[in-house]
């Protein structure tokens, strides 16, 4: 590692200050800086995940390899059917060969990427006939948008952004982008060999293609060591605090607008490219807003705020039925989704970031700064947290 960086802790309700989750505290080379993050008593379990987040090198890094992935545990309690399953993390990375075969990291691949779990290609996994497993998918890629089909087997989802959703439902296939993260129930068929993949991805004409790849050799026996595996029970979702967010008291309504300029190559929000000096958007803690992204170009972009979750209400107009808080959703190309942002936790207090999770975008400007101030004490003065900053010597 040459450069400095910082790093995010993806999704977590903590605060963005000090030695906190701080992504603007610059890291530099050969330094040290201790992260001390205390995950509240009440903080919703699930799967999380940490990563570097170095505003114009944040792709190579995380393409590099720069994340990992950090539980809350508890889910199980939440989805009391999934505690006697056998768990498995799949923290999906990609990586971009030279064409000598090496890892080319970033920029740009020239011989396509190299879909991974964990930095493994098609790792082997094993099954009992009948026996369901609980398949936690974590999206730690840059760009990449990994588009999944188990071998004609039915995947019900459970989970997303780590939460709980509140109304399970069985797909054919579960589609994971950059930052987004997916829990799956999986039942295995007869004995037998079965492959998970890629099944090929796109996002859209000014976007990239993602080929179809094997992900995982799954293997499905008998194993007479352990006991006959017992049927799924009932799929009961018991998440108290998975409550829309109170529409009576909206304080604002905001256009957000992610746009890019294919000549420069350069990607906007509201028209401009990230400052670190700047702060975009001032908000009282408190304040229950809607805000309305706006995807107007060519390609797919994926919206995440940090420090909280939020209510999809529409995308392209069409209602959503509530299945639970985000911290990350799709925006259709040339489309549009609502969404309904509490800034109430007292935890959040500081400065943060929304942007697009696809980096690439994040790198080339994609990216705001928005602080959230108590009400009683007024916005900051100043700019704190910065550390070395990116432009320090
Ligand atoms: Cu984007």
């Amino acid at each position: 590692m040459c450069r400095r960086s910082p790093t995010s802790f993806h999704g977590l309700g903590v605060s963005p200050q000090g030695h906190g989750d701080n992504s603007m505290y610059m890291i530099g080379p050969g330094k040290t800086w201790d992260y001390v993050i205390p995950i509240p008593k009440d903080h919703p379990p699930g799967v999380y995940w940490f990563h570097t987040h170095g505003h114009d090198f944040a792709e190579h890094q995380v393409m590099g390899g720069l994340s990992g992935t950090l539980v809350i545990e508890g889910f199980q309690d939440e989805v009391p059917a999934t505690k006697p399953l056998v768990e498995r993390m799949f923290a999906l990375k990609e990586f971009s060969p030279s064409s000598s075969g090496k890892l080319n990291k970033v920029p740009k691949p020239v011989n396509g990427m190299i879909d991974t779990i964990a930095g493994q290609v098609d790792p082997l996994l094993t099954m009992q006939p009948g026996e369901t497993q609980l398949w936690r998918f974590s999206g730690q890629t840059a760009n990449g948008y990994y588009r999944m089909r188990l071998a004609g087997m039915k995947l019900t989802e459970v989970g997303r952004d780590a939460r709980p959703i509140l109304h399970p439902h069985t797909v054919d296939e579960v589609i994971v982008g950059p930052s987004e993260q997916v829990d799956v129930l999986v039942t295995a068929d007869a004995a037998g060999a079965y492959q998970l993949v890629q099944a090929g991805s796109a996002t859209g004409p000014a976007g990239d293609r993602f080929p179809r790849q094997a992900l995982a050799e799954i293997v499905v026996a008998r194993n007479p060591a352990l006991p006959e595996p017992a049927p799924l029970g009932p799929l009961v979702i018991n998440a108290p605090d998975q409550k829309p967010v109170p529409g009576n008291l909206i304080a604002a309504h905001r256009l957000v607008v992610f746009s890019e300029d294919p000549v420069t190559g350069l990607f906007f929000i509201n028209h401009q490219t990230f400052d670190p000096m700047r702060v975009d958007l001032k908000v009282p803690l408190g304040s229950i807003e809607e805000w309305t992204i706006r995807n107007s170009s060519q390609e797919l972009h994926v919206f995440h705020i940090h420090q909280l979750g939020f209510e999809v209400l529409s995308i392209n107009g069409k209602p959503v039925p509530f299945q639970g808080l985000q911290d990350t959703i799709d925006v259709p190309i040339h489309g549009e989704v609502k969404i309904r942002i509490p800034f109430t936790n007292p935890l959040m207090v500081g400065r943060f970031m929304f942007h697009c999770h696809i980096l690439e975008h994040e790198d080339k400007g994609m990216m705001a700064q928005i602080e959230v101030f108590d009400p009683k004490t007024g916005p900051m003065k100043d700019m704190p947290g910065m550390g070395a900053g990116p432009h320090a010597g």
